[in-house]
């Protein structure tokens, strides 16, 4: 995998930009941005910058050894990779990522943005990266600079498209925010990138074509770190993922699914879950995790077992005739220095028989456990209902889904350059029905009621926060108590979950099912926060002013 791992300072950073282009050929020989913790060494707590060059290519790729036409990240014009470069940094640090959009592909879209899921941008709703919520897209050709901090989060992060459906396509990459102080670090004795897992559905099909056929998804692949195998496909060499005997390693667990969940075991190890979305959790044994779209999950196995070969997996729910191991699809390996036999051979270990799921009911937060507000239904200052819907709006062709009744449909003006402009009240802010304003520093409770849209579970995001999950979708009671907290939950269809958090972040921000066409069929509203107070408290700079003028001079063929 590759890797950003500059944490210079900012004159550094400017003099190595000026002499180099390509920053992926630089070879540090420090430790730039790598934290060591240990008794006798100093413990960097953040701040550093990082200044960093992410291009936004084409490039015929064949993960799964069917090549396509995709949309990647990459740290140089002329290399992008599957899954993206791995960004890391420490708590307290500051990001300074330019993107630079060199896409041709007229096949797919060829404007960008990029999202940074997860991190809250507190102050920098501006570079939160969502098309038509937070800004307009970044066209070919042009650059765009996200500068935000990450000042009180650490954990598994990632990195997507957010423009219609386009991170089907590719543009998907993990994001790790390392903590000096992790209360967890003494359960573990590796992290780093070799510990980074990320799993992906992949398409033969473009994103566009992918919508047009307007079915259930049906991925052609799983990818566990960029590597996978289709049904009818080449041996394609396995992700191989190595371990020493007797060390713990620290595995994040990233979902960079377009839709489709994963059951994800390992063979003969069990699974400690320490942290879920960027945050810490009381540590918790399973052996396996049904992982939905964008959900992340810290786990530490404890490499324990005889040296051999294990297999990793990966099930994908619904896939083309893909829902076993056969071949090694969903598939990847766990091999232990030293291994018994011939170390090339591929897994032929069985899978648990005794499997222990993990039930998110479980889950308890490590620090501040309980969800704001009064411990009973309604016990907020604003109770929120958004019900989800399947159908056929009159006059349209094609089925969309509804949040109360309304498909959301992207705006032309991004909300909040509408409220930069002086719309506030959510009669005045665009998509008309789609917007709901929220006061600041109020607990607001939102309770998500699957209705007809079918689908599900549809894991449901929302950005600039993390909620309480006070009744999650597959529990009948509720939890104010130690309820879990995370960024992505689920909703069933017909059935509720609801989730808590306080207003204490001005701006636009999205709410929306991470099945990314169900997305682009309407399931997503926006949480304006305390409008009257954006543009004070989130000042845009120069370069976002213009991103609009830009795109809106697009001819109809260069859209989007
Ligand atoms: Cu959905």
């Amino acid at each position: 995998m590759f890797k950003i791992k500059f944490a210079l300072e900012p004159f550094l950073a400017l003099l190595l930009l000026s002499v180099v282009t390509d920053l992926s050929r630089l070879a540090f020989g420090g430790d730039f941005g790598k934290v060591f913790v240990s008794g006798a060494e100093v413990i960097k707590i953040g701040g550093k910058v990082h200044s960093e060059n992410l291009f936004v290519v084409n490039r015929e790729l064949s993960p799964d050894g069917f090549e396509r036409s995709t949309v990647l990240a990459g740290l140089s014009s002329q290399n992008g990779t599957f899954p993206g470069p791995l960004i890391t940094g420490t708590k307290g640090d500051r990001f300074q990522i330019n993107v630079t959009d060199l896409l041709t592909d007229s096949t797919m879209a060829r404007s960008t943005s990029i999202h940074w899921h997860g991190l809250f941008q507190k102050t920098t709703n501006y570079a939160d990266g969502v098309s038509f919520v937070s800004q307009c897209p970044i066209v070919a050709n042009h650059s765009f600079m996200y500068d935000f901090q990450v000042p009180d989060q650490a954990g598994t992060f990632w990195y997507h498209s957010h423009l219609s459906v386009q991170y089907c396509d590719g543009l998907r990459g993990p994001i790790v925010i390392y903590d000096p102080l992790d209360p967890h670090r003494f359960l573990y004795d590796v992290d780093d990138e070799s510990t980074v897992i990320t799993i992906a559905d992949w398409y033969h099909d473009t994103s566009y074509e992918l919508i047009a056929k307007r079915a259930g998804l049906t991925p052609d692949a799983t990818l566990i770190n960029g590597k996978g195998r289709y049904v009818g496909g080449p041996n394609i060499p396995l992700e191989v993922i190595n371990v020493e005997y007797g060390k713990r390693y620290r595995f994040r667990v990233i979902s960079m699914s377009c839709g489709v969940d994963h059951g994800f075991s390992i063979d003969g190890h069990d699974l400690t879950i320490i942290e879920v979305d960027g945050v810490n959790t009381q540590p918790l044994t399973v052996n396996h995790i049904q992982l939905y779209a964008a959900q992340r999950y810290s786990v530490v196995l404890h490499a324990n077992q005889k040296p051999d070969v294990y297999r990793i997996r990966a099930l994908a729910t619904s896939g083309v005739g893909a829902q076993n191991f056969t071949n090694g699809v969903n598939s990847g390996i766990l091999r232990y220095k030293n291994a018994a036999g011939n170390s090339d051979r591929g897994p032929t270990s069985s899978q648990q028989s005794h499997m222990v799921s993990l039930n998110e009911n479980d889950l308890r937060p490590l620090e501040c456990p309980g969800a704001p507000g009064k411990p009973y239904p309604g016990g907020a200052d604003l109770v929120l209902n958004l019900t989800m819907g399947f159908g056929v709006a009159p006059g349209a062709s094609a089925p969309s889904f509804f949040m109360n009744n309304v498909s959301y449909v992207s705006p032309k003006v991004p909300v909040l350059l509408q409220i930069l402009s002086g719309a506030q009240s959510a009669q005045d802010l665009l998509p008309a029905g789609s917007v709901y304003t929220l006061p600041r520093n109020k607990v607001i409770e939102i309770n998500l009621l699957g209705g007809s849209a079918i689908g599900g579970p549809h894991p449901f995001h929302l950005h600039g926060h993390a909620f309480d999950v006070v009744k999650t979708s597959s529990s009948s009671d509720y939890n104010f108590v130690d309820p879990v907290r995370r960024d992505v939950t689920l909703v069933n269809q017909n059935g509720q979950t609801t989730i808590r958090f306080l207003t204490d972040n001005p701006g636009p921000w999205f709410l929306h099912c991470h099945i990314d066409p169900h997305l682009e069929a309407g399931l997503a509203v926006v949480l304006a926060e305390d409008t009257r107070d954006t543009k004070s408290n989130d000042p845009v700079p120069a370069g976002w002013d213009t991103l609009c003028p830009i795109y809106d001079s697009l001819t109809p063929d260069q859209l989007p």
